[in-house]
């Protein structure tokens, strides 16, 4: 038999078995104490206190998954390892350790590896523990069961890969997964257990005596005094400054020494959209709302935890007013980051900070002290001035009622509830309807706020449902384009089977980016559109879900409100004027086949 499937082991540590030798049965009076692999894993993990499993069962880790739950620990169990893994990636962003996402060999890790992936490219702390097949069949391409070298696959989608292939190296294993998820910048970490591994047995004594409690995993990284001198000093010239927070800065959970910051010097400040409600949205210092202003005009940019990559129109060109798609303004930057490789990524940083946001901005506010110099009242005045004009422009937009809903109509009422439900978390995907949600759903509170992230992936939307409210507790609102709503939809049953407070609004406009395409030979449907008028809220029903169909903003609102007051999985199908949407949202521009101006 080439994998060990063992039979169901008792749920404690360990498990008594006789002395073999006979000759030494009087000094060995009493029983041997063993504890094997399963039990090993799930005593490392509970050591550095995680209490949470993402995952989907499957030979090698069947059993694994049920000792886990016999273990206390919460086993969350999936339709899909993709969605598990989103759950994870997000987990270790919402609480600073590490998500842990299990699953099966070959295609269980394979599909595993996308939210590896994706957790790394966001700077998020996850590990993705999968089962493997065995290694001397593997190793000589024997066709093993779900054959595949997946430790080499994985290296390069993560920060770091290991094997373990000894029980009294689980310790070591699981210490050194953990340090590489959460210390300097955060990122995906891959753990292969051959099926093997499971089952060995070694000395309980032994193996508990080889688990490590991890200390200091992500350890301060305090800033140099003469780089944050450097920093003050160019922030104290400028005529012109702004402050972006990125989703760094959301991760660092420095909220107060943040908010300290923007209020003690008076810089206005944008947030990036998974930093949206570090300071309320509604902040006098927000530039959200004049944000095509004050990228060009600004004269020197802190940025906190914010990569100048593309949502940034990497720091050049028009956005930032240049002459040209690829010149640079006249921006000087600063730039607060873990990494010492991300300054000059992508043009020059004049002063980068390089620490952990919390130390680093607790430096600079300390450094600050109580004879700061606000900014000249031109450049806030005619940022409030812009401010101003657009909110009123976009309060009169909200304000109609056309026929059918549009997004601005329909998110008018989700901008509501959240205003009345601060502490909800608002998951968020799709082209139009992340875009329009971003802008108009103004958020209150830190991490309350997650979304596509850096690769504006779509998929992320039920998995990190089901993450946020089981690591926060807080009812759960995500508003999914029906595209997008597809990539992850199967796990409103997994909502249904855990009794979620978990309420998703399905913006639907009968396609990606719209409803309205052709195929223009007549024959099939476009490549953007869907099965007209479908019934998403039919599919929670299912399982025995709340499912609601509206197509008055009246109808939005009483079931959202229904759905917060009752905690019931719900699914809201809000039909949306198919044409209103844009090709790729706001982001037509990075589209090849769209003619640019
Ligand atoms: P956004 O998409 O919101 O602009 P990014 O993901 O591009 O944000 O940037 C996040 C940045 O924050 C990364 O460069 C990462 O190194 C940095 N970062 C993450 N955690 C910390 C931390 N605790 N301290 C300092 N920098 C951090
Ligand atoms: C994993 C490409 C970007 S946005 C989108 C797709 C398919 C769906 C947009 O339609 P939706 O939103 O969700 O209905 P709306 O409101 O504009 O109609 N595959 C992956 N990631 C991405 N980003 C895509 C495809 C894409
Ligand atoms: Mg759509």
């Amino acid at each position: 038999m080439a994998t060990v499937t063992p039979s169901a082991a008792a749920p404690v540590a360990a498990s008594a078995t006789p002395q073999a030798s006979s000759g030494q049965a009087a000094a060995n009076a009493h029983p041997h104490e063993t504890t094997d692999g399963f039990h090993l894993v799930i005593e490392a993990l509970k050591l550095n206190g995680i209490d949470t499993i993402f995952g989907l069962p499957g030979i090698p880790i069947t059993d694994h998954t049920r000792m886990i739950q016999g273990a206390g620990l919460r086993m969350i169990s999936f339709r899909h390892e993709q969605n598990a893994g989103y759950a994870a990636s997000i987990a270790g962003f919402l609480t600073q350790k590490p998500g842990i996402c299990l699953t099966v060999s070959a295609p269980g890790f394979l599909n595993g590896l996308t939210a590896l992936a994706h957790a790394t490219t966001n700077c998020f702390p996850m590990i993705l523990i999968s089962g493997s097949s065995e290694r001397e069949i593997v190793d000589l391409q024997q066709g093993d069961y779900e054959e595949m070298d997946q430790l080499a696959i994985a290296k390069p989608l993560c920060k770091a890969a290991f094997r373990v292939l000894n029980a009294e190296d689980i310790g070591v294993g699981i210490a050194r997964a953990i340090r590489a998820a959460v210390s300097g910048r955060p990122g995906g970490v891959y753990l292969d257990f051959p099926a093997k591994l499971f089952a060995q047995s070694i000395d309980a004594a032994a193996g508990k005596a080889s688990l490590i409690k991890v200390v200091d995993a992500a350890p301060k990284q305090i800033p140099a005094a003469d780089a944050v001198k450097r920093a003050l000093d160019l922030l104290k010239g400028a005529k012109k400054p702004l402050i972006v927070l990125g989703k760094g800065a959301a991760y660092a959970q420095a909220d107060a020494d943040i908010k300290a910051l923007v209020e003690k010097t008076g810089i206005p400040y944008l947030a990036m959209s998974m930093a949206k409600g570090l300071l309320p949205d509604t902040h006098e210092l927000a530039a959200g709302a004049a944000r095509s202003y004050v990228l060009p005009e600004a004269d020197v940019v802190m940025l906190i935890g914010a990569r100048l990559n593309w949502l940034l129109s990497h720091g050049k060109g028009k956005t930032w007013g240049g002459k040209d798609h690829k010149a640079w303004g006249h921006q000087k930057f600063i730039q607060v980051d873990i990494s010492p490789q991300e300054a000059d990524s992508n043009v020059k940083i004049d002063a980068p900070v390089v620490g952990d946001i919390g130390s680093a901005v607790s430096a600079l506010v300390a450094a600050i002290g109580s004879s700061w110099t606000r900014p000249p009242a031109e450049w806030t005045g005619a940022i409030n001035e812009r401010k101003t004009k657009n909110i009123a422009k976009m309060a009169e937009t909200l304000a109609r009622d056309p026929s059918p809903m549009n997004f601005h109509s329909a998110l008018n009422v989700v901008r509501d509830i959240i205003k009345a439900n601060p502490d909800a978390m608002l998951v968020n995907e799709g082209a139009n309807a992340l875009d329009f949600t971003r802008s108009i759903v103004d958020m209150y509170k830190p991490r309350k706020r997650i979304d596509v992230g850096t690769w504006g992936i779509m998929g992320i939307g039920m998995g990190y449902s089901v993450a946020a409210a089981v690591v926060t507790r807080q009812q759960v609102i995500a508003v999914e384009g029906d595209s997008a709503f597809g990539f992850s939809g199967m796990e409103v049953e997994t909502i249904c089977r855990y009794n979620l407070p978990v309420c998703v609004v399905v913006m639907n406009n009968n396609g990606v980016y719209k409803g309205t395409d052709v195929d223009p030979t007549g024959r099939d449907p476009a490549p953007t559109v869907f099965v007209k008028g479908a019934r998403y809220d039919k599919i929670i029903e299912a399982f025995g879900g709340v499912g609601v169909n509206a197509t008055t903003p009246a109808e939005l609102r009483r079931a959202m409100e229904e759905a917060i007051r009752s905690r019931k999985p719900t699914l809201i199908n809000a039909v949306i004027d198919e044409s209103a949407g844009t090709e790729s949202g706001r982001i037509t521009s990075l589209n090849p086949s769209v003619k640019k101006k």
